[in-house]
């Protein structure tokens, strides 16, 4: 009996007239993904460039230290649970040795043309336990079909040769940029094409664009997801790129949209998103990061950090440093659950459906932590919370709870925490409600 009340399950239950999109198993397991890392990599590490022109030489690329281990190592101390890696940036090199290409590692100096970064990356992830990811840049400003029907065949044989050749992918991220290529042309992009060679060649991978079919983008790359966070999108009459919703309904969702697309934040943690010496000193701080998992992880969104390694083919300390600092952050502030051994009651009318918590003894509480179990949608829409003690109670309002919800407030002693659901839009069900005292220094605006 002792740690039922961590266990228990605080099912509510009522209907309503529609039916909700709920996630695909591969959806719901990557949002319990949470935190991962993004891996920017390539000529542009050499070449101090952002947006390779895609004329670089090959030879360039020549990371001698390279090891995929190490990226690996950090991934994991850091708590991330995967890497997705640039596998072709706009520039057009492949880091891998594209049979599709001329422009990849294999015409680089680096390990005279033997080397294939994909490899190396994904028998790491595996030997560490990381799901492994590929980023393909659609954009290609090398490729000299780019801009002519025969170059949506290159990418389809592109996509073919990283899904099939590197063990399971578990996301792929399409970014929507479509520039002008080496003649001065754009490419119409065969997305319709694109989609349905990976659903064919690898049905479990989730796939990443602004408007999914899987995974949105979250509208900014500064890491942050709306405080109201929908896994709701409406995508019909929309495309990736110049053509996606507005920035700020990626960014929230669609309350009634029609497909289940959860956000995906994806920011730096430096500056720019490839290595550059003079970023060295521009890392953000673990409690920079700290706050970035609060507005990403925190408002049911997960967070893709980018971690750029540099010329060596190492990820450097500076970075490393961070992340170690951030994932004690995260270990020292989440580990004890005050409301672990709380006596809970559920209590309902026609306004609201309410969670009590009474609390064993008086703590000090200046945030929670709410899950939705969203296994058949999401519900939550509206709810306050209250803590209170013998003298005083104090209100707090939200709106959308989704995957995680991470809630900080003014510090308060309390013995009882009561959630109240209110016209929440079908069966809920809370997963669970934690209590926690953070580091006052960590909460910000
Ligand atoms: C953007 C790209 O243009 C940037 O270079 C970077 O890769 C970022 C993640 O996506 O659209």
């Amino acid at each position: 009996m002792k740690r039922f009340w961590m266990l228990i399950f605080y099912s509510i239950t009522f209907f309503v007239a529609t039916a909700q999109p709920k996630p695909k198993s591969q959806q719901l397991a990557w949002h319990d993904m949470e935190f991962y890392l993004f891996m920017h990599f390539g000529p542009n590490t050499f070449t101090d460039l952002e947006w390779g022109h895609g004329n670089e030489k090959e030879e360039i690329f020549n990371p001698e230290n390279l090891d995929c281990n190490q990226w690996c190592r950090i991934a994991k101390a850091a708590g991330a649970k995967g890497i997705i890696i640039t596998a072709k940036h706009h520039d057009g090199f492949c880091l891998w040795p594209s049979k599709y290409s001329k422009h990849t590692v294999r015409e680089s100096k680096w390990k005279n043309g033997k080397g294939d970064v994909l490899k190396e990356l994904s028998a790491a992830c595996k030997k560490y336990g990381l799901k492994f990811g590929v980023y393909l840049s659609p954009w290609d400003r090398n490729h000299p079909d780019y801009g002519t029907a025969k170059y949506n065949d290159v990418f389809v044989n592109m996509l073919k040769e990283v899904l099939t050749k590197y063990g399971s992918v578990w996301e792929l991220w399409w970014d929507g940029a479509n520039g002008e290529g080496p003649n001065g042309k754009q490419q119409i992009y065969d997305w319709h094409r694109f989609e349905q060679t990976v659903r064919k060649l690898s049905p479990q991978t989730v796939v990443f664009s602004d408007i999914g079919p899987d995974i949105r983008w979250c509208g900014n790359e500064n890491g942050t997801a709306g405080i109201t966070n929908w896994n709701y999108l409406d995508t019909a009459g929309f495309k990736r790129g110049a053509g996606a919703p507005p920035q700020d309904t990626l960014n929230a969702g669609n309350a009634n949209g029609k497909n289940w697309i959860p956000a995906e934040c994806d920011v730096s943690i430096r500056p720019g998103w490839f290595w550059h010496k003079n970023e060295d000193d521009k890392v953000k701080t673990p409690e920079t990061l700290f706050d970035l998992y609060l507005k990403s992880v925190g408002r049911g969104a997960n967070l893709l950090l980018n971690v750029p390694p540099d010329q060596n083919g190492l990820i450097t300390m500076y970075d490393s440093l961070a992340l170690m600092g951030f994932k004690k952050l995260l270990e020292h502030n989440f580990k004890n659950d005050l409301a672990a051994n709380a006596k809970v009651r559920n209590t309902a009318d026609q306004f609201e459906r309410v969670i009590h918590l009474g609390l064993p003894a008086v703590k000090k509480i200046n945030c929670l932590v709410l899950e939705e179990d969203i296994k058949n949608g999401q519900a939550i829409s509206n709810f306050y919370f209250q803590l209170r003690n013998s003298k005083k109670l104090q209100s707090f309002q939200g709106t959308t709870i989704g995957h995680k919800r991470i809630i900080t407030f003014p510090a308060m002693d309390a013995d009882y925490i009561s959630l109240h659901l209110l016209n929440p839009k079908q069966k809920v069900s809370i997963k669970s409600i934690k209590a926690y005292l953070i580091g006052e220094d960590l909460i910000q605006p």
